[in-house]
């Protein structure tokens, strides 16, 4: 059976009771493992006190402020996991952020600024991470980030974020073929369209998801829980042989053609 028992996991990407970081911090907990959770720091320390209260019932017993940008803030939080666990064994990666301008209208008017924020904040952070992450995995590791179909084909206006997660889905490879040899797994998850705090500040987002309820053969969007739970296997030892993998969770959208 799926058991994470005595695996320590830190999880990025919560802002709320929605995001797909959510569900799988909970799946990761009911398989038993060991939580650290990360915020985004705001000047007023709302979102702190937000996902503080949201992730207490899952009892982490690490609790800290990453921006990926900030490479100092991002050590900060393997140095604490140094001193407090000694070693890790679970990094999820659920971040994104490209500028609300760039996700509209023409591609090619992406600015340089716009470009770059956006790969920084979406793609390079895996790599940030990762980094991170390799001297604390002496046990060996899973490594998983959210990915998107936009990354892989053209979505009408998902434009530099599909940029973003090509790039990011390259990072998966090079990674895992870097980190195997230290028996670390890095694996995506390309889930379909869900309404998450991100995603509804999309316009369209929900004729995108009326469409996957049409056409996709499951003929519904997908859950967080669903998610987490492949999040889960990528983390458990029922994955052994997997890695450098995106895996699609979609409800089946991507195989259709028309
Ligand atoms: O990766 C994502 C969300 C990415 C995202 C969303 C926002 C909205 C608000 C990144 N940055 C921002 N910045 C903001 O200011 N998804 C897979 C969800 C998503 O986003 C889309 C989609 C889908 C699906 C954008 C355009 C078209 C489809």
């Amino acid at each position: 059976m799926l058991d994470l028992t005595g695996k320590n996991a830190l999880v990025t990407g919560i802002a709320n009771n929605k995001s797909i970081a959510w569900g799988i911090a909970q799946q990761l907990h009911a398989a038993g493992a060991n939580l650290g959770i990360t915020y985004l720091p705001d000047e007023k320390g709302r979102m702190e006190g937000k996902v503080n209260d949201l992730v207490a019932p899952l009892n982490p017993s690490l609790f800290l402020p990453c921006n990926v940008q900030d490479e100092a803030q991002v050590e900060q939080v393997f140095s604490t996991i140094a001193e407090k666990w000694g070693k890790l064994d679970i990094l999820i990666h659920c971040l994104a952020f490209a500028k609300r301008d760039d996700l509209t209208g023409d591609f090619s008017a992406t600015s340089k600024d716009g470009f770059q924020l956006a790969l920084d904040v979406s793609a390079y952070s895996l790599v940030t991470l990762a980094r991170g992450a390799k001297p604390l995995m002496t046990d060996g590791g899973s490594i998983v980030t959210l990915t998107y179909l936009g990354g892989a084909r053209v979505v009408p206006n998902y434009n530099v974020m599909g940029i973003a997660k090509a790039a990011l889905e390259m990072n998966v490879r090079y990674l895992a073929a870097e980190l195997g040899p230290h028996s670390i797994r890095v694996n995506g998850i390309s889930a379909g369209p869900i309404r998450t705090l991100a995603s509804s500040a999309v316009g369209g987002i929900l004729d995108m998801i009326h469409h996957v309820e049409e056409v996709a053969p499951l003929r519904r969007t997908v859950t967080q829980t669903e998610v987490g739970n492949t999040a889960a296997f990528l983390c458990s030892d029922l994955s052994s042989g997997m890695t450098g993998q995106i895996l699609y969770v979609d409800s089946g959208y991507c195989i259709m053609g028309m």
